[in-house]
């Protein structure tokens, strides 16, 4: 052995291993692990999903409205396992009077705007759609209560073949450009 008990001490004066967690590096890679941790816990609690048929429903999350706000919109995304298209024609929320399935797109003036499709959207055999920010949604209007931060509400989505399935928005927090068009 050509490391002593003796010099070990003196390598480690704080004593082994009682130190090891008073470096300023070991308690932030502590606390950063923890984070990770608990983000990893918290994703995958809101990552949930939903089955229609052939379709399933990937994490719909809607953001927090400030008070009196009329509208709030729905993401999610929409799988088709099936071998055939299908397409969805209808939603509903709990917090909404009226909700319909939007498009959000850029118009001849370079200006978001967004309209109705009024037929609905194709999920096409075997692919996906995804409901974002920018894009499709769904939209909540005449909003009857604020959707809060942290919590959730209920909706329902209507597929042509796949029928019509419970689902539940995950409010997640205020701000972003789908936030700021008014309606
Ligand atoms: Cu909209």
């Amino acid at each position: 052995m050509t490391f002593s008990a003796r010099a070990f001490a003196r390598s480690f004066p704080l004593g082994w291993p009682a130190s090891r967690l008073r470096s300023p590096e070991e308690r932030i890679g502590l606390a950063v692990f923890a984070l990770a941790l608990l983000f990893a816990m918290t994703h995958s609690l809101w990552a949930h999903e939903f089955k229609a048929g052939d379709i399933e429903i990937v994490h719909p999350w809607s953001r927090a409205t400030p008070e009196g706000a009329k509208v709030a919109a729905g993401y999610l995304v929409l799988k088709n396992h099936g071998g055939s298209p299908d397409r969805l024609v209808s939603a509903t929320g709990e917090v909404a009077g009226v909700t319909q399935i939007h498009e959000m797109g850029v118009d001849a003036n370079g200006v978001m705007s967004m309209k109705q499709l009024a037929d609905g959207l194709e999920i096409p055999a075997g692919g996906e759609v995804a409901l974002k920010p920018g894009s499709f949604h769904i939209m909540f209007m005449d909003l009857r209560k604020p959707a809060r931060e942290g919590q959730s509400f209920k909706g329902t989505l209507t597929f042509e073949k796949a029928g019509t399935v419970e689902v539940e928005y995950s409010v997640d927090a205020m701000g972003g450009e789908h936030a700021d068009h008014g309606g």
